[in-house]
């Protein structure tokens, strides 16, 4: 006996590899219901083999359904979550809406899997932002370690972040900035994206970070540990899909660069590829696809006592989005939701 999941925002790019993970994970789906808001109303999905027909969110009555997956805005969320959650439905949400509020778990299995059962409070869990989930994979186990003191990361974030409208505006102005006439002005990004980086991720706050760095401080505090302080600059690069960090962490304990590496190839989530000379390392194009955090370029920080600093890559839109909520389901289904 399986589960009966809904995925609600299905046709986006987040929705869409819901589905596709949950097929290729096998997860065991009784029944599946794809919702979509009106305008994508009719839009046919894959699940597995299976072609799904997308149904109306608005219309869409949860009572008996298992677990929600949700894929779309805060705003729809807010709406929606809150609704599915009360007919006893578990929500795993995708957005930032309830990241930071206490009673809601925010998870990544890898590092606090425990964590989940803490969904009775409001039937809803949350999942992270994509930069943090797979910062935090790759320094939990570090973290256990030696005691993680201070993050400073630097990010290199895919438009595939921000959706599809950012795909397809990288592509138009990639492909007409050197054809006369065809140039595409920038519109979803406040400068030009094509063969450029933009320092700015998600809205600035009061204190001159924006919202991205915040999460990834506030959210690595919540699912990690609350002691470690964490400095982020988060910036958009001209890549489809696959977010990278440059990530310097400074330790209570000397930790080697060698036990380093050796315990990152141990770790769950992670993949050390880590060869010290050219293409020995992970770039965002070979990580496309793939469920693993990729660790390269180990190295000792000379400059402090105990310190190092690390290249981490995922697919954002897989473990920084729906392979982590796909994950959480699996967690639950085990420790809570038991069938069969
Ligand atoms: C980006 N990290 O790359 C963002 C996308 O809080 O879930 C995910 C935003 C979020 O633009």
């Amino acid at each position: 006996m399986g589960y009966k999941v809904v995925v609600v925002g299905a046709t986006g790019n987040v929705g869409r590899e819901m589905l596709n993970i949950l097929a290729e994970r096998e997860f065991p789906v009784d029944e599946i219901a794809a919702l979509a808001s009106r305008k994508s109303l009719g839009t046919e999905v894959s699940f597995g083999d299976r072609t799904l027909k997308t149904q109306d969110l608005d219309a869409f009555d949860f009572t008996g359904w298992d677990i929600a997956l949700f894929a779309i805005g805060s705003d729809a969320t807010k709406q929606y979550a809150p609704k599915a959650a009360a007919s006893g439905c578990v929500v795993i949400d995708n957005s930032s809406l309830y990241r930071y509020d206490p009673q809601v778990p925010l998870v990544v299995p890898e590092v606090n899997a425990d964590a989940v059962m803490g969904y009775t409070a409001k039937n809803i869990i949350a999942n992270p932002n994509c930069s943090t989930a797979q910062l935090v994979v790759a320094l939990k186990p570090l973290h256990d370690r030696a005691r993680i003191k201070r993050v400073v990361v630097s990010t290199y974030q895919s438009v595939s972040g921000t959706g599809k409208e950012a795909i397809d505006e990288l592509w138009n102005q990639t492909k007409g900035i050197y054809v006369p006439g065809q140039e595409v002005a920038p519109s979803v990004y406040p400068r030009q994206i094509a063969f450029n980086v933009i320092p700015h991720i998600d809205v600035f706050m009061e204190d001159g970070q924006t919202k991205e760095e915040w999460k990834m401080m506030v959210e690595t505090k919540k699912i990690l540990d609350p002691a470690i302080k964490v400095t982020a600059t988060c910036v958009r690069v001209p890549v489809f899909v696959g977010h990278s960090e440059a990530v310097n962490v400074e330790f209570e304990e000397h930790l080697d660069e060698a036990e380093a590496r050796d315990i990152l190839r141990e770790a769950p989530g992670c993949l050390v590829v880590d060869k010290r000379e050219p293409g020995g390392y992970i770039t965002p194009i070979e990580c496309v696809g793939d469920y693993a955090t990729y660790i390269s370029r180990i190295r000792q920080d000379q400059t402090i006592d105990n310190g190092l600093n690390l290249w981490i890559v995922s697919d954002n839109l897989r473990k920084g989005a729906a392979l982590n909520a796909v994950q959480i389901a699996e967690v639950l289904g085990s420790r809570a939701l038991r069938k069969g």
